[in-house]
């Protein structure tokens, strides 16, 4: 556990392939497969009016996670050894809930001319109202999790888990080494290709670049990935694609006591603000989907 410890100090992200039990997470992936047709079906026409706002599993609030047992998770010993080491053992999970990445052959026409266009990534806002109960993604740009915690502290982690396994087709997620040393900066983020292909460079001013090794997280049905609320990542749009589909279950875990613990080291914070500015009517931060930073060539 202490190299685990070390190497998400110093990366701002850590993988795990041997904490949960591969065939419990598999079993949850089929209960889940089997719970509504996966597909065009979960959309609504274009016709219809999209739910702008609070569209999206809340705590306790049309959440999928609710109704299945996650004990095999919350209760593991070796999880919450982990998670008490970076926050204290007076960790509150924030919110839990399931992600799905949607591969484009279910999406209606009228939303893949839209993605096109603009820049949407959570796709719950065109998803009909009794299958808004996980969140569904579309690939999603380079982002910190701080950016839906405006003026809140930043001194919480997300634990990713995949469910089922993962291949480059699958919209992996990729992420940032070390990304958290810049601090929470706000989205859209000024990020470059490097002359290595392995790495991408950010700003936090669009003047000085520093380059940060890219990791794409494929993986088997059970690993488990932690990262803070400041490390950079996002998910792939694959240009081919593929049957499978992709159920993770997210957690943004976050420190109660005051007492300084790993997480305090790694993020100098606290209270974060700013954390995006893509929806200022300006529209100069407008990020059209030709610009997102996640496409991968397979
Ligand atoms: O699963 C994805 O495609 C992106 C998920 C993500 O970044 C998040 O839930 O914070
Ligand atoms: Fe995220």
């Amino acid at each position: 556990m202490k190299k685990k410890l070390n190497a998400f100090e110093k990366n701002g992200f850590v993988s795990f392939t041997d904490l949960l039990n591969q065939k419990e997470c598999r079993k949850l992936f089929n209960t889940l497969k089997k719970d509504r047709p996966w597909g065009k079906k979960l959309f609504i026409s274009k016709d219809d009016k999209p739910q702008m706002s609070k569209s999206n599993p809340g705590k306790g609030v049309q959440n999928l996670v609710d109704k299945v047992n996650l004990e095999f998770i919350d209760e593991n010993p070796r999880i919450k050894a982990i998670l008490s080491e970076i926050l204290g053992d007076e960790y509150e999970i924030m919110l839990a809930k399931f992600v799905v990445a949607v591969p484009k052959s279910w999406l209606p026409n009228y939303l893949k001319k839209l993605i096109e266009g603009n820049y949407v990534s959570n796709l719950n806002s065109y998803v009909k109202k009794e299958y808004r109960d996980v969140t569904y993604f579309k690939g999603s740009d380079f982002h910190m999790d701080s950016i839906d915690w405006n003026n809140k502290s930043n001194k919480f982690i997300t634990m990713y888990i995949y469910l089922n396994k993962v291949d480059k087709y699958m919209s992996p997620l990729h992420i940032l080494k070390k990304s958290h040393t810049l601090g929470c900066l706000p989205y859209p983020h000024n990020i470059r290709n490097s002359k290595d292909k392995e790495f991408l460079e950010v700003s936090s001013d669009n003047k000085t670049f520093k380059k940060f090794k890219k990791e794409m997280l494929v993986g088997e049905a059970g690993q488990v990935y932690m990262w803070t609320s400041n490390t950079l990542h996002g998910s792939a749009l694959a240009k081919r694609e593929k049957e499978n589909f992709r159920i993770s279950l997210r957690y943004l875990i976050k420190k109660r006591n005051k007492k300084k613990t790993l997480i305090d080291k790694m993020l100098s914070q606290n209270k974060v603000n700013n954390t995006r500015v893509d929806k200022s009517k300006s529209n100069k931060s407008r990020v059209e989907g030709k610009n997102r930073r996640i496409y991968t060539n397979v």
